[in-house]
């Protein structure tokens, strides 16, 4: 065991994660592109009907990762990663690569990546820069016009499912931050570490919609709150475990 019990953690991060680098969050008063809702770009049904519309989407944003990096927030989790002896699991339903530029490792995208393209006509997934568009050629089989972004749409499921519920399963501490909790089956994880005995902590700039499941919530910028709990962590006085909590 490492410091105070704590062990194995498992770590959920959302949007508000990389507001502080420029991305815009989903539901925030920013939270549309060009006047649609994500609900409205990020389902299969939406790229079968307008593909040219959904590309732009995410094109625009995958340029954008060439114009930011990554916060305090993804600098200080990197450095848990780094030097968290126990066992650890970052989580993040974000599509850009923020966690590993700033040096993630124990890290997995539950909703896709905006560099990876996914080809519909052999089933190959790869590494994408740049522009895809509609008439994006498989670098695999070399169909033009079969190539849709690695991104999770509703409807669709997460990757990587199986190996996340062992990790919730088995964590002493469940930590999520800048996320709204509206999009399942992430906003479900509390519940599950919850039930399975962990610790839970929530740190969001305002309460989200499952603050209640948390057994603490911190309200402020990720990129305050996170290097100030690992900090914490790292020297042995996490409240969440340390202090006495009502469930
Ligand atoms: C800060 C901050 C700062 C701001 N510091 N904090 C009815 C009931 C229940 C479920 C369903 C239902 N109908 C359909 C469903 C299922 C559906 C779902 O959940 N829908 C809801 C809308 C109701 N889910 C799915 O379809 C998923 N698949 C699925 O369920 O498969 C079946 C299954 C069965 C069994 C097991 C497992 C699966 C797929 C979901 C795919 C989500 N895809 C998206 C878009 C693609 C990626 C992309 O284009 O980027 O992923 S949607 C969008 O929301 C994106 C995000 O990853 C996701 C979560 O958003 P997030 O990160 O929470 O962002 P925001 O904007 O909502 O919140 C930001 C937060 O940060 C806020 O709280 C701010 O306050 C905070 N913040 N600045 C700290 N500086």
């Amino acid at each position: 065991m490492t410091s105070h019990g704590i062990r194995n953690i498992v770590v959920l991060t959302g949007a508000g994660v990389s507001a502080e680098s420029g991305v815009a969050t989903f539901r925030g008063p920013d939270g549309l592109w060009e006047g649609h809702r994500v609900e409205d770009v990020a389902t299969p049904q939406a790229f079968a009907r307008d593909p040219a519309l959904v590309h732009a989407f995410y094109d625009a944003r995958r340029a954008k990762l060439g114009t930011i990096g990554p916060n305090a927030a993804h600098e200080a989790l990197a450095r848990l990663d780094c030097e968290w002896p126990g066992k650890l699991l970052l989580v993040t339903q974000n599509v850009d690569d923020l966690h590993e530029r700033a040096g993630s490792k124990r890290l997995l995208h539950m909703h896709g990546e905006l560099k990876r393209g996914w080809c519909l006509e052999c089933d190959d997934r790869f590494e994408w820069d740049g522009v895809m568009g509609e008439g994006a050629v498989c670098p695999a089989c070399a169909t033009p016009g079969r190539v849709r972004p690695d991104i999770v749409w509703f409807g669709e499921m997460p990757y990587e499912m199986e190996r996340i519920d062992e990790a919730l399963q088995r964590c002493d501490l469940f930590v999520s931050i800048g996320t709204s909790g509206a999009v399942y089956p992430a906003a479900g994880f509390v519940q599950t570490a919850r039930y399975c005995g962990a610790r839970t902590l929530e740190l969001n700039l305002e309460p989200s919609l499952a603050s209640f499941l948390f057994d603490e919530s911190r309200t402020g910028r990720a990129g305050e709150l996170v290097p100030v709990w690992v900090e914490e962590l790292l020297s042995g006085a996490h409240s969440a475990h340390s202090s006495p909590m009502s469930r």
